[in-house]
């Protein structure tokens, strides 16, 4: 009897393809092609993780079955090396991440090695190569020579414990998420991107790419684009007169309002001359009747000067404890609103009325103008403010069916001199070109995407080509004199200063710099680890390039990536940045298309055999190596697939693996035992579930369903064992189609066949429409218990269809005279109508 000995079937096969660099891809080609790209992984020192060949087996079963289409496939590796773990790692063992890297490169190029996966292993590429972050630090260069780079001071998390800056999601509740360290906003010197430039083109190009639409969404709501408009209200300080009269026996009471009606003496008080322009920004123009306060954030320049000399002392206070607070802590719906009066007050410029100006943590420096007009009457956040400091709250708009709370939705406008009547969108209209005629204010979009903080005090990343010359002017290197090597460092540990451990590297630090013949030091914060992922699926078009990035030609013959598998946690990082540098390098005409990834899929989390997510300190994590020494890389990668949909999340099962396992073992001692080939004509059922599963594998594989393409298979093994025998062609088809998914047994079963080594590039099967058919049945039609027409139609139909069809038919329609009382329908059998004249 025939045996699937896996192991010696797949190290052959392996052997094979490597020797024979099967699937090396040539950049001239009169094919078609095709891009089929995994995001590359970090090669962490645990080694791959059943997660990563989920996606990986999705494009390589795409890639095979493409190569069998006829097409020229890109199917590129690499590694996104550089990184924190391995600077960590570094500093914990002084082992240098460099060696570390390779050693990690090694284990996991072994283990995707034995899944088979039909990489052109000549384009492998590593962003912490100086072959290729040479190119990541000219690709710098080119922003910013077009004035996309620039320093800052900004505040950022500053984390003192692990003396690092740390981004927004590794901060929880104020402190460092590894840790627990305490972690404040501190100013500091950054570089930073211009990604907000491109926000309106990252925002309306979105729409024309095939990814999921959730993905989408979390990039829009990211870009955050908001229609509306600015406001310029005068804010009265600083005026003795105006403060004596008026401030103290106020700020206790805000419950009425003060109108020139209400208090005509404060308004003579008041020194027009002496006043601060107070923007804010608002998406409700229209409600400015409405507002009875202001907000500006703690952060806000005008704070001094608008606070009153008797506040001060509060404020400082105040604006010390928002530090420890970031963004999403501070403007959550759901917290505790907090401020403090400043004693000043600003004017209304709709009705001139006077109200107070707060500072609150909710309104953020980062957004708008960092100043707002308040209106409680129609927005939750200043409701909430508005119900604890006792301040006025007016309705403008008619509507809103709890008291309690502010309404929100639209309705007609009231208290609004010359907007009643209107509804919200008529009255922003309208308010706008009151507000513009007046110059008061302007139309304004306002995006919450923030310039990209780009600098990192680290020391495993690419070093910026900048040098700093004494007089702290700056000079970005010209093309010509990169890269800039990342030194050896003995020590990496941080200094604290918020120097990055570069600035250790005294002889690299300072240099003369032979263009100018000044002395000059060099920038010691490194690029974020998503510099180099920002391009790499340019690069696999023309890795070895020594001259340029890439060639164009070639570009433009590979670009864009036509299918793009890897996972949803890169929705607003990766994904954004790496269309914000194509659009960039698009302008500068170094890519040809407008955007790089046009068909995005988002593989689902695979989750331990207890529900749970796979985890070290769990203990629940599926070693690939275990599985492929117990079932084979095929089976690995055919149960994989077989868990369910790719984009779901699935849980683990081991006896799944056996299954698919036992599915490959019964299929490869059917086709390879070669007592079960047999000469002459093709049984005719046999002929016709072939041809019905080349369609469905065939279609299966155009959707990315390949659960549903491996039962189908399973279907026709389990008949060709009922037939006892097929012919060659039948066992060949068979072996083409299963062998995308598994690459190792179909190129054994196909050799065994007397097929030629290798199958790769083997034309795809083709069926007959006539015989992939779905068999029909005959479904009898009555009307009042007579026969009246008998239909063949698929056994899939729905009762709708067949009554509808049914009533369409001449014999039926003829003898349906009056009213239709009853339709009864006995599936598969029989339709019956009971009318009453
Ligand atoms: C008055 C108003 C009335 C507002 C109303 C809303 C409803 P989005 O849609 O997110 O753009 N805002 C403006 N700048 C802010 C800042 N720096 N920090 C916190 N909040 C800020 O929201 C725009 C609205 O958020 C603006 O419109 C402003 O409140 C507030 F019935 O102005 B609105």
């Amino acid at each position: 009897p025939v045996e699937y000995d896996f192991a010696r079937i797949e190290d052959k096969w392996q052997k094979y393809w490597d020797a024979n660099k099967t699937f090396k891809t040539e950049n001239v080609s009169t094919k078609p092609k095709y891009y089929a790209l995994d995001m590359f992984p970090f090669p962490s020192g645990d080694g791959l993780h059943v997660g990563h060949p989920e996606g990986y087996t999705a494009t390589d079963i795409m890639s095979r079955y493409k190569r069998m289409l006829g097409f020229n496939v890109l199917h590129p590796m690499g590694w996104d090396s550089f990184g924190l773990p391995a600077e960590n790692y570094a500093m914990k063992t002084g082992t240098h991440p460099d060696v570390t890297t390779k050693k990690n490169i090694a284990t996991f190029t072994r283990q995707l090695k034995a899944l088979g996966f039909s990489y052109d292993w000549d384009r492998e590429i590593a962003t912490s190569n100086i072959d290729y972050y040479k190119w990541t630090q000219w690709i710098f260069v080119q922003l910013y020579n077009k004035g996309l780079a620039y320093e800052d001071e900004i505040n950022v998390n500053w984390c003192p414990a692990l003396k690092t800056v740390l981004a927004n999601e590794e901060v929880v509740d104020g402190k460092s998420e590894v840790g627990g360290h305490p972690v404040i906003q501190k100013k500091m010197s950054q570089w930073m991107l211009r990604i907000t430039e491109y926000a309106e083109r990252l925002l309306v190009d979105i729409d024309d790419v095939d990814w999921p639409e959730s993905i989408k969404e979390m990039q829009r709501n990211w870009i955050g684009k908001s229609e509306g408009a600015t406001v310029k209200f005068k804010a009265v300080a600083e005026n003795d007169k105006y403060q004596m009269s008026f401030t103290q026996p106020a700020h206790n009471n805000f419950v009425d309002v003060i109108s020139q009606t209400s208090h005509p003496e404060l308004y003579q008080n008041i020194d027009i001359a002496t006043y601060h322009e107070l923007e804010v920004f608002t998406t409700r123009p229209d409600t400015l009747f409405g507002a009875t306060y202001m907000v500006i954030s703690p952060e806000h320049p005008l704070v001094s000067a608008l606070t009153r000399p008797e506040h001060k002392e509060i404020i400082a206070a105040y604006q010390k404890a928002c530090l420890a607070k970031n963004d999403l802590e501070r403007t959550e719906l759901n917290k505790d609103k907090s401020g403090v009066f400043t004693g000043s007050y600003a004017i209304n410029p709709a009705n001139n009325n006077l109200i107070p100006i707060w500072i609150a943590d909710y309104v953020l420096m980062t957004y708008g103008t960092g100043a707002i007009m308040a209106v409680p009457g129609h927005d939750e956040r200043d409701h909430e403010f508005a119900v604890k400091y006792n301040l006025p709250i007016i309705q403008v708009l008619e509507g809103g069916n709890d008291d309690s709370g502010p309404h929100t939705g639209d309705g007609k406008h009231i208290n609004s001199d010359f907007l009643d009547g209107l509804d919200k969108k008529a009255a922003i209209t309208k308010m706008i070109s009151w507000l513009e005629e007046k110059k008061l204010g302007t139309k304004k979009i306002n995006y919450k995407l923030r310039d990209w903080i780009f600098s990192r005090q680290r020391y495993w990343g690419e070093p910026f080509p900048l040098l700093k010359y004494e007089d702290g002017t700056i000079r970005c290197l010209d093309a010509d004199e990169l890269p800039v090597a990342l030194p050896e460092l003995e020590k990496y540990e941080p200094s604290g200063s918020g120097e990055s451990p570069l600035a250790n590297a005294t002889d690299w630090l300072w240099i003369t710099d032979p263009k100018t013949g000044k002395k000059a030091k060099r920038e010691t914060n490194t690029m974020p680890n998503w510099a180099g992922s920002c391009w790499y699926y340019l690069r696999f078009c023309d890795p070895k390039n020594e001259k340029e990035p890439w060639n164009s030609e070639i570009e433009k013959y590979w670009m864009p990536v036509d299918l793009y598998i890897g996972g949803a946690e890169h929705a607003v990082l990766h994904l954004l940045y790496a269309r914000f540098w194509h659009k960039v390098l698009f302008d500068l005409g170094y890519v040809s298309t407008k955007e790089p990834f046009k068909k995005l899929v988002n593989q689902g989390l695979i989750l331990a055999s207890d529900g749970e997510k796979m985890s070290k300190s769990r203990g629940n994590v599926v070693n690939p190596d275990s599985v492929v020494k117990e079932f084979g890389g095929d089976s690995l990668r055919l149960y994989e697939m077989f868990m369910g949909p790719l984009e779901k999340v699935k849980p683990w099962n081991e006896n799944g693996t056996k299954g698919v396992f036992n599915f490959l073992n019964r299929a490869y001692r059917f086709f390879a035992d070669p007592s079960k080939i047999v000469g002459g004509a093709e049984q005719d059922e046999t002929t016709k579930l072939l041809h019905k599963t080349i369609k469905k594998v065939t279609e299966d594989y155009d959707n990315l369903r390949f659960n549903t393409a491996i039962s189908a298979l399973m279907i026709f093994t389990n008949h060709c064992y009922k037939a006892g025998t097929v012919t060659k062609d039948t066992a060949k088809i068979f072996t083409l189609l299963l062998a995308p998914m598994a690459p190792h047994a179909g190129e054994e079963i196909w050799e065994i066949l007397g097929g030629k080594k290798t199958l790769t590039y083997e034309a795809w099967p083709k069926y007959d429409a006539e015989l992939a058919k779905d068999d029909t049945i005959t479904v009898a039609v009555q009307v009042n218990g007579k026969l009246r027409a008998t239909l063949e139609v698929e056994p899939t139909i729905t009762q709708e269809e067949i009554l509808a069809l049914a009533k369409a038919d001449e014999n039926v329609a003829k003898n349906l005279v009056g009213t239709i009382v009853k339709e009864i329908y006995v599936p598969g059998k029989i339709v019956n109508f009971v009318v009453k004249a």
